[in-house]
């Protein structure tokens, strides 16, 4: 009898990033989250990022890759590492990539030590990942039975624009479970209050999180996780890095590219000003003014063909346990990672410096 060859098929379609790199990725996060995790409930959230950018700058920069960030710490003139643009890798080889980082998302979250901070980052080949400025998007988040459910039924799709009660009707279909079953996680804002009344209002469940909706998004992909829908307007890096592992995992994210102050309801005159300083940075990045609106989805927002994705955790989380410090530098830290060619992968490392000292549990 024929025995599957998955796991050779899978390393066979693999990408020349996901062959060289992937290995490495989860390491990189890893070296973050650690760094992160010493400083995690300290109350000094700039520091806890600091730590957790050197080290994946250093990490990155010991990779034979030519890579440029597409998605990091800002613009160049207000981040000094990791900021858009930056080159990385010893230049050694031809593997070019993009990288999309944030090594910690939920600098709050690490640093008042309260779950769901994390240290992720994706890559892909050059024009994989969309380049577009750091502000906000529009999102929803779904899981593969809603992608499998709208393909089944083409006249039902779930749409950033329809009432959220439409979108929670698709995805209760999609996952043949009545609303009132329904999760969906929304960050705790102001600008969220009418969207969160209109998602109890369908009948649905509201998990509401002070910070991070990027894990919250993957978790959409993931069953058993508790999350069925994310909705709401966050970070755009962060819209760029969940579309990365939805695409490999089979979700779908839909993205409006939206300014910080429209979304919080700023006087004209503010979302004025802000208009003006964000076009010349829309034209640098290809973006027309007319295109600010397109909605976006997972082939936009992750065109690429080898892309590669790792997240760790630092303080617990939906998927990921927290990271623990042994003393001496021992660790040992949950992380997934995972590539285009369908392979995702639940680590749980354990760093052994002092072989005597360090127990390993099951
Ligand atoms: C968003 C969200 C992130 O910060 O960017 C948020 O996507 C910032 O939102 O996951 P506000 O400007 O409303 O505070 C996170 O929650 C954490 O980086």
């Amino acid at each position: 009898m024929p025995h599957p060859k998955t796991a050779e098929k899978m390393m066979n379609s693999a990408g020349p990033i996901e062959r060289a790199l992937l290995p490495r990725l989860v390491h990189i996060t890893e070296a973050a989250a650690i760094a992160a995790a010493y400083q995690m409930g300290r109350g000094d959230k700039m520091f806890a990022d600091h730590v957790a950018v050197e080290a994946m700058r250093r990490m990155l920069n010991s990779l034979d890759m030519k890579g440029v960030i597409k998605i990091g710490e800002g613009e160049r003139d207000e981040a000094p590492m990791l900021y858009i643009g930056e080159e990385l890798g010893t230049g050694k080889g031809d593997i070019l990539v993009d990288i999309a980082v944030d090594p910690l998302e939920g600098t709050n979250l690490a640093s008042d030590g309260v779950p769901g901070a994390i240290s992720v980052m994706a890559m892909s080949e050059p024009g994989g990942l969309f380049n577009g400025p750091d502000i906000y998007m529009d999102k929803i988040v779904v899981g593969p039975d809603v992608v499998r459910y709208e393909k089944n039924n083409p006249s039902e799709k779930i749409d950033l624009d329809a009432p959220v009660a439409n979108n929670l009707q698709i995805v209760s279909k999609a996952l043949r479970r009545s609303i009132d079953e329904i999760i969906v996680v929304i960050l705790d804002r102001t600008r969220h209050q009418q969207k969160i009344k209109e998602i109890r209002e369908a009948g649905a469940r509201v998990k509401l999180i002070t910070d991070g909706d990027l894990m919250p998004g993957i978790a959409t992909s993931i069953r058993g996780s508790g999350v069925h829908v994310v909705m709401g307007t966050g970070g755009s890096g962060e819209a760029v890095l969940t579309a990365a592992a939805v695409k490999i995992l089979g979700g779908n994210i839909l993205a409006r590219l939206v300014l910080p102050t429209v979304a919080n309801g700023e006087s004209k005159e503010i979302i004025a000003r802000e208009m003006k300083e964000m076009i010349p940075r829309l034209r640098t990045m290809g973006i027309k003014e007319n295109n600010m609106n397109d909605v976006l989805d997972i082939n936009k927002l992750a065109p690429g063909k080898d892309v590669i994705f790792s997240a760790t955790g630092i303080t617990p989380g939906q998927l990921l346990r927290e990271a623990n410090l042994f003393g001496g530098g021992d660790a040992r830290i949950h992380s997934i990672s995972m590539g285009s060619s369908g392979v995702v992968q639940l680590t749980d490392t354990i760093y052994i410096c002092d072989k005597e000292k360090t127990p390993i549990y099951l």
